[in-house]
């Protein structure tokens, strides 16, 4: 495979550890935990995994004889940067505990572990992709584990490989799978361990001891380097705005990040939105009012961010998607069976006569995609929604509207873009390669400890990296209740961006600032190699919400 002369020198860089992980170590467990929420339903779904201690890595003095350990790895859902080095440490994590450990990939995701696909990861392999960005060195996919046929299908195979550990790299979902899959191996006495690794570019994968999920930092970073190169040419012809909607899912962690980091004049916050209860025609007044203010003092330029789950955050589309989730499960197959031109007529004939009122008012394309297929795990595929465009057409509506009131006096030249495949999968930056390394070498470790369930946790990531904690937290206590395909499922609580919190704290307190003046930040591309303080820093939401506590 040909390289790149980055390639070549970034092949060479030694992740950090945190000092614990140097060493041998002991296992020390907490208290007992609890759920988010709905703790007696979880515990009674999770009788075998409820309740478990988190547990804390310590120095252990007296070194123990580990024996080799066969673990399976998978790769779930959407990449992000740094799934390569996360494998990498573990690696190098049951290789410590002994040289003849081996790891079996399991290949485009949990769909490969119930239909036999695998390859052994050795040392040649694991090598060419150190430090390097994607998920191609197994390939990932987005298979819902769930029915015990496919729990079983995936113990012959991890039965025939003498695996005694899986590590599923992957989000809120793939973790929750992990969870599942982690009770049935244990309820059946399999003697199987079920661990996970906290993975999405989202960043919505996050609690008190998991601080942030791997690929946010690089992804945002990477974002951030694109506005700012728009918000520089914005500024030099001053001539256009830019619509810029980020990838991220429901939560608008990535919006916020961005914002922080370049300063752009508007950025929505979809949960602010639901939480002063916008319409989608108040949000649109909000923009149009800002570009006519701006062009009142000759800038007919600027910048909105916009987070892709935007429009799931309008009450009434919210509504409206609760219901249609429901009805498409319930009448899949007469749904299936409507012809494609009548399909509307069909949602709208089943609707109640509010959320049909909402339907009707929608862009036909927007409607359309909002009823057409949830991706496995029930989530409505936002990021194949185009907000950026629905927004900056209904504000030219709006600011033509404005004009004939005598409101306005500019021209709006709108141009879009949508940011999220171009972040994915690029290489990790410092901080993402350390992370991931010390979350594999660490669920190692947890492996070694003998514990099922858990989820890799590696905190204090505002310090330098020797300084970081490891250990393990037990996935059920992230989990809560939530509806999904019409019924009520156990799930991990989405962490979506809190108003109260310090990041959004930040952003509120400028934001009008950046809003009429022009306040633009020029972030630059991520730099691997140099001082720690261009390399190395952390997200600004990681930075700021260690400084609120
Ligand atoms: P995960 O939740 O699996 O990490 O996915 C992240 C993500 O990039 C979302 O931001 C986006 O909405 C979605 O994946 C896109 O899905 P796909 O990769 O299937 O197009």
């Amino acid at each position: 495979m040909k390289k790149s002369a980055l390639q070549k020198a970034r092949a060479s860089y030694q992740p950090k550890l945190p000092i614990v992980l140097t060493g041998p170590v002991k296992a020390v467990a907490g208290k007992p935990t609890q759920s988010v929420a709905n703790q007696t339903e979880i515990n009674e779904l999770f009788p075998c995994t409820y309740g478990l201690p988190e547990i804390k890595f310590e120095k252990n003095t007296a070194p123990t004889a580990g024996k080799p350990v066969n673990v399976g790895v998978i790769l779930s859902g959407g990449q992000a940067p740094g799934g390569h080095n996360v494998i990498s440490g573990l690696f190098d994590g049951i290789k410590k505990i002994h040289r003849d450990s081996r790891l079996f990939g399991f290949i485009m995701g949990p769909g490969g572990l119930v239909d036999h696909k695998y390859i052994e990861l050795t040392a040649p392999i694991i090598n060419e992709y150190r430090n390097t960005g994607g998920f191609d060195i197994i390939g990932s996919g987005r298979t819902k584990l769930e029915t015990k046929e496919q729990f079983d299908k995936g113990l012959e195979i991890i039965r025939e490989l003498g695996i005694n550990a899986l590590v599923i790299i992957g989000g809120d979902d793939s973790n929750t799978n992990a969870a599942v899959l982690a009770e049935y191996y244990k309820a059946n006495n399999t003697g199987v361990q079920v661990l996970g690794c906290p993975k999405t570019i989202d960043g919505d994968l996050k609690n008190d001891l998991i601080e942030t999920s791997f690929g946010f930092d690089t992804a945002t970073k990477v974002y951030s380097e694109m506005i700012g190169n728009i918000q520089r040419d914005c500024n030099s012809a001053k001539k256009y705005w830019h619509f810029i909607k980020l990838m991220g899912r429901s939560a608008s962690h990535i919006a916020l990040e961005c914002a922080l980091q370049t300063q752009p004049n508007i950025c929505i916050i979809s949960e602010e939105v639901e939480a002063k209860n916008l319409t989608l025609q108040q949000v649109v007044d909000q923009i149009a009012e800002v570009v006519a203010a701006r062009a009142a003092e000759g800038n007919n330029f600027g910048t909105v961010l916009i987070p892709e789950g935007l429009i799931e955050f309008i009450p009434a589309v919210k509504a409206l998607i609760a219901e249609l989730n429901d009805l498409l499960a319930a009448k899949a197959e007469e749904f299936a069976a409507v012809a494609a031109d009548k399909q509307r007529e069909f949602i709208i004939s089943n609707l109640s006569p509010e959320n049909a009122a909402t339907y009707e008012s929608l862009p036909h394309g927007v409607a359309r995609q909002l009823s057409l297929d949830r991706d496995p795990h029930g989530n409505v595929q936002v990021s194949l929604i185009e907000t950026e465009k629905l927004l900056s057409e209904m504000v030219g509506k709006r600011l033509a509207a404005m004009k004939a009131e005598g409101n306005y006096k500019g021209k709006f030249s709108p141009l879009h873009h949508f940011f999220g495949y171009e972040g994915r999968c690029a290489d990790p930056s410092n901080f993402d390669a350390d992370y991931c390394y010390a979350l594999g070498f660490n669920a190692a470790c947890l492996i070694n400890s003998g514990v099922t369930g858990y989820m890799s946790s590696v905190r204090n990531l505002v310090k330098p990296a020797v300084q970081w904690i490891a250990g393990g937290i037990p996935i059920t206590m992230m989990m809560n209740m939530e509806r999904r395909h019409g019924e009520m499922k156990p799930v991990i609580q989405k962490a979506l961006v809190r108003l109260d919190g310090a990041p959004f704290k930040k952003f509120a307190a400028q934001r009008k600032d950046w809003a009429y003046n022009t306040c633009y930040v020029y972030p630059g591309p991520i730099q691997y190699f140099g001082p720690a303080e261009v390399c190395d820093q952390p997200s600004l939401t990681l930075q700021y919400e260690h400084k609120g506590k």
